[in-house]
């Protein structure tokens, strides 16, 4: 008995069972607080472009100068209670806050070294210690940021190159022995459980290193979780870039760290806030694909969370208090592609579409004028009642089996107009396990999306191509390499075959002019990959879609087939060669499905 309850226990690696709340939370509140709150994107009169916690960096500032921003630091309207309230109001489950950053200023009060909030500022209090009590009440998860490599305050940290230019003098190992390893003991010693430390930026640290630092911290609080950035694939979990939403290959744990603004760290001329619409729809996309979603606020040098952060984090949170259960605790989508007009999360006998499109979900109209009909392809387990979250009503339904294209079709009925402009959810309770026939096929609007990240790579010796943690193409840059799809279709016509293709990162630029051959149904199609028009990129605004018309192409007959795409010649002059996201087959407008 003894034995069988050391296996049981030993199943779950040490690394799960850290995970196990962290999974089950989906969202969190980043906190993004520093001295650099105080100049907030200004210096000297000048204003600083780039995120408000890199200004010391931007505008290279010597750190005798950068220092003297402690003497003026005093967030006398500090209150630890209100900014965890306005965690719990968004229904966020942990806290995420720099307790140092890279310009290597402790916000805690540190015994290691004299740079931080208790000893160097008039303020003389420490805001985590306050957090942690505020947290621990509320029932909210304390964590830490730190910044392991980068650190501009101190000669042998990396990063500072305006004062200290010479990066070979550098000696990195005693920077980490003397200040990174005891203040990260600090804060693992002084505050109580955390739940997570979140490294970044890992840059020079060797792999070593890393290990030595994660080792630390499990030495000293076993459950508590090491970020992806601590760098070398050591942590507990993926780090998506920032901003970016991962697509669900992903097979370890993510979280995507996310802006409200442009910014982390305060600034008081950044008022590009993303609309609550929009932050509710990335919480959901990430949850459906299985992520986490860190939403970040950044107070400003008094201790306050600008308002339109508190408001959007409590719009957010009036959201989550009808819809929750269908993103804390769920699990990711069973489909391996998108759903169109919205997207998917499950739990034990629930499956959740979450519509955003009303219109585009619900192809056409019921019975009669209020009635909107919409239809899921491809669920094979028994739908037992299907009702809309946000009212709990019951929708009617039907379910069949189309033995001829090999479809399973759900169809709802819904009223016609979306009860919830961010997000509504129908709720199916389903009778089992959740069963989904995963084969790429058309879906409910005639639209055949062959996702890039499903696609079948045929490298050549020596090539390159490969997916991006975005589910886009990278690397294609030789002609010799190719793709291919099988997909079912199950309406006869004739498409248009549109190639969409992915901007690089931040607008670094797009690359076309790419000749191209598509084989399919005994067709063969060339054209060219030209710039046709943008579209906008519903997971990542930094990165619109660039679409180009390649031809059309008929289908006589429902069923299975398989499409090839073959370059005949890429540019690469910018390295960034065929960057596709999909190929898209496109119906005659109009053209109604089943
Ligand atoms: C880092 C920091 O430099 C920044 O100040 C902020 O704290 C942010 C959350 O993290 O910036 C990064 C780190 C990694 C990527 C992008 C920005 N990335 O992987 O794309």
């Amino acid at each position: 008995m003894v034995l069988l309850a050391t296996c049981a226990a030993s199943a779950q690696t040490p690394s799960e069972k850290r995970l196990q709340w962290w999974r089950e939370a989906r969202f969190g509140m980043f906190i993004h607080w520093g001295l650099y709150a105080l100049p907030a994107g200004e210096w000297k009169g000048k204003p600083i472009p780039g995120i408000g916690e890199w200004i010391m960096n931007r505008a290279k500032i010597p750190v005798a100068e950068y220092e003297q921003l402690a003497k003026q630091f005093n967030p006398v309207r500090f209150n630890a209670e209100e900014w965890v309230a306005v965690a719990k109001s968004a229904g966020a489950k942990y806290i995420v806050i720099t307790s140092k950053h890279h310009d290597g200023f402790a916000m805690y009060g540190s015994k290691v070294s004299k740079y931080n909030i208790v000893d160097a500022t008039p303020f003389h209090r420490d805001p985590m210690k306050e957090l942690a009590a505020a947290c621990q009440k509320a029932g909210i998860r304390l964590c830490f940021y730190y910044s392991q490599t980068q650190d501009w305050h101190e000669p042998d940290g990396n990063g500072n190159t305006w004062d200290w230019p010479d990066e070979s003098k550098k000696d990195f190992t005693r920077y980490l022995e003397e200040k990174v390893k005891p203040q990260v003991r600090e804060l693992l010693t002084n505050y109580g459980p955390i739940g997570l430390i979140w490294f970044d930026t890992p840059r020079i640290i060797t792999k070593a290193q890393s290990q030595e630092l994660a080792d630390l911290v499990h030495q000293l609080q076993p459950d508590c979780l090491v970020s992806g950035r601590i760098g070398h694939g050591i942590g507990d979990y993926d780090s998506a870039g920032d901003n970016q939403i991962s697509v669900g290959t992903v097979k370890r744990d993510w979280e995507t760290p996310v802006t409200m603004n442009d910014t982390w760290g305060f600034k008081k001329d950044d008022n590009n806030w993303k609309s609550t619409t929009v932050l509710i729809r990335q919480l959901c996309q990430i949850a459906s694909r299985g992520g986490n979603y860190l939403l970040n606020v950044g107070p400003t040098a008094e201790g306050l969370i600008p308002q339109p952060s508190v408001e959007r984090m409590a719009q957010i949170g009036q959201w989550l208090k009808v819809n929750g259960e269908a993103i804390n605790g769920a699990s990711p989508s069973p489909f391996p592609y998108e759903l169109t007009g919205g997207l998917i999360t499950t739990r034990p006998g629930k499956v959740y579409l979450h519509i955003f499109d009303w219109s585009r979900f619900a192809a056409c109209c019921g019975p009669s004028q209020d009635i909107a009909l919409g239809r899921l392809y491809g669920l094979q387990s028994k739908v037992r009642r299907a009702y809309l979250l946000a009212n709990n009503s019951t929708l009617k339904i039907s379910q069949k089996y189309y033995k001829a294209t090999d479809l399973d079709q759900l169809q709802i009925q819904l009223p016609a107009a979306a009860p919830d402009a961010n997000d509504s959810i129908v709720a199916l309770d389903i009778q089992g396990e959740v069963r989904v026939d995963t084969s790429l096929r058309q879906q409910p609007n005639g639209v055949v999306t062959l996702p890039a990240h499903l696609g079948e790579i045929h490298n050549s010796q020596g090539g390159g191509l490969r997916i991006d943690s975005r589910g886009v193409v990278e690397n294609w840059l030789r002609a010799d390499e190719w793709m291919s799809w099988d997909f079912k279709v199950n309406d006869r016509g004739t498409y248009q075959v549109v190639l969409v293709t992915s901007e690089q990162k931040y607008g670094r630029g797009w690359e076309g002019g790419h000749r191209v051959s598509l084989d399919v149904a005994g067709q063969h199609l060339e054209g060219t990959v030209s710039n046709d028009g943008k579209e906008e990129n519903p997971g990542d605004a930094y990165w619109p879609y660039v679409v180009s018309k390649i031809g059309s192409l008929k289908i006589s007959k429902a069923g299975g087939y398989h499409l090839e795409l073959k370059p005949q010649e890429i540019q690469a002059l910018k390295k960034f060669g065929l960057t596709l996201v999909s190929v898209r087959l496109v119906p005659p407008a109009g053209m109604v499905t089943m």
